[in-house]
């Protein structure tokens, strides 16, 4: 049951991630969700917050994605398997590989560079990003903010991000990533 709640998250990335609808992903996918964000903000081509995101998000798709590629794609259950392969075995690397990503996406939602993300910021950024309303943006963000002072941190998104894609609890706030996770029917 918990492992099947861990592969319903890792599940949860494939669709975001399959920009085109068209059960592979391949790096023109994921580029093209850098893009999406890129316009939403209406960042310039070559603005540090675009290079940013784009290296870390290409970063951790040479990484973690690549490798288990064929011929430059790779289909829902062998993208899903190579995630759990990774959040499963070797925690310290998973950690490793994510950390960019998780500090770019920091990044991406600090819009008044303060080095943190607060609500307002959290909801105006990953509430369009992700697509939630407001007050499940509302509800992500009081459970992302993990020590609860009102501020996303850096360490705290970072810490988000690994329980994303690690924890069998489903209780635990990075579940909250990629917003709200359909109640368990249990
Ligand atoms: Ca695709
Ligand atoms: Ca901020
Ligand atoms: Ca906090």
């Amino acid at each position: 049951m918990s492992e099947q709640f861990l592969r319903q998250k890792h599940d949860r990335l494939f669709q975001f991630w399959d920009t085109n609808r068209d059960g592979v992903i391949e790096w023109a996918d994921v580029q093209a969700v850098v893009e999406g964000v890129s316009n939403a903000f209406g960042w310039a081509e070559d603005s540090a917050q675009k290079r940013r995101l784009s290296s870390a998000t290409r970063r951790w798709w040479d990484d973690m994605f690549a490798p288990y590629a064929v011929n430059g794609e790779l289909a829902r259950d062998p993208f899903v398997t190579c995630l759990h392969n990774w959040a499963t075995a070797d925690r310290s690397a998973f950690r490793e590989v994510l950390a960019p990503a998780a500090e770019a996406y920091a990044a991406m939602g600090d819009l008044d560079g303060d080095g943190t993300v607060n609500e307002d910021e959290y909801v105006k950024v990953f509430g369009s990003s992700i697509q939630m309303s407001e007050d499940e943006s509302r509800d992500a963000f009081r459970r992302l903010d993990r020590d609860g002072d009102g501020l996303i941190s850096v360490e705290e998104f970072a810490a988000d991000t690994v329980e994303y894609f690690t924890a069998t609890d489903r209780a635990a706030p990075g579940n909250w990533l990629l917003g709200p996770i359909e109640p368990s029917k249990a």
